[in-house]
């Protein structure tokens, strides 16, 4: 997968150059290109900034750089790449894109800073290629490079060749399969007894019919705990009699609204 990135602040990912994706751009899974905006301004100033038209506070990022920028960077090609601008007003992103966007051979990025970027920029592009305006939480970030290392972290790990273990993609929390619409229960690893904390028996057993029972009890119990909206769109079809009983143990009730999907 091809990712460029045309940021005021390139310096800003470094973090890309380590770990799993440094590894995946070293073995050329992952061919990230970052970019200077301000290569694409002609003052001396280098400006990319001017104040919003209508008044009010802050600063707005001006349209001429950014449509220079992308012009340059998309050049020719065809099929272009989907664009994508981290913005708080976006689509959620989710486990659910992350997944679309793994299918992409080719991703632009233009993170904003000050208020944001002159809305004729998205107007432009959006009629000559996928425009995605997406938030990675409902919080408000100095600009969108660190929404970027998000979404390429989530991205880059669902490569093919990206995890050494293709089981720990499918076991993903927000990920379809056996654990679909759970949350992750609690992990341990050795010594069996730690600050005299021990590690559940039932992980020393040796009973996997049983240590997989009891991994499901915990999820249904941390989902029901930390995320009653992700529990209330369990498929209930898909719920055994034991998910039940730990439902209602953990003073679970579908709703009646529930009951409508
Ligand atoms: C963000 C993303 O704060 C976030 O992104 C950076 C940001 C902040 C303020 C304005 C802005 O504008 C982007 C734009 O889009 C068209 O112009 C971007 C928070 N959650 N997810």
């Amino acid at each position: 997968m091809r990712v460029d990135i045309i940021s005021i602040f390139p310096e800003y990912f470094t973090p890309l150059d380590v770990s799993l994706i440094g590894k995946a751009r070293h073995r050329g899974i992952l061919d990230i290109r970052l970019h200077q905006l301000r290569d694409w301004t002609d003052d001396v100033h280098r400006t990319v900034d001017d104040t919003p038209y209508g008044g009010g506070p802050g600063m707005v990022m001006k349209p001429e750089p950014w449509g220079a920028a992308i012009d340059s960077v998309i050049g020719p090609a065809s099929p272009p790449p989907r664009l994508v601008v981290p913005t708080p007003s976006g689509r959620p992103f989710t486990q659910e894109l992350a997944l679309e966007y793994a299918k992409e051979p080719w991703l632009l990025f233009a993170p904003a800073r000050y208020e944001g970027i002159d809305a004729r920029v998205m107007a432009e592009y959006g009629s000559r290629l996928r425009v995605d305006e997406v938030s990675i939480g409902d919080y408000v970030l100095a600009g969108g490079e660190a929404a970027v290392l998000v979404i390429v972290e989530a991205v880059g790990r669902l490569l093919p060749g990206v995890l050494g273990n293709a089981g720990s993609v499918v076991d993903d929390s927000f990920a379809p399969g056996a654990m679909a619409g759970l949350l992750e229960g609690p992990v341990y690893t050795k010594p069996p007894v730690w600050r005299g904390h021990e590690v559940p028996p039932i992980l020393l057993s040796g009973n996997h019919g049983a240590i997989a029972r009891w991994r499901r009890d915990e999820a249904l119990r941390r989902t029901v705990a930390k995320r009653p909206e992700l529990a209330a769109r369990l498929d209930r079809e898909a719920l055994d009699k034991r998910d039940r009983e730990v439902l209602d143990d953990a003073s679970f009730r579908f709703t009646p609204e529930d009951m409508a999907d």
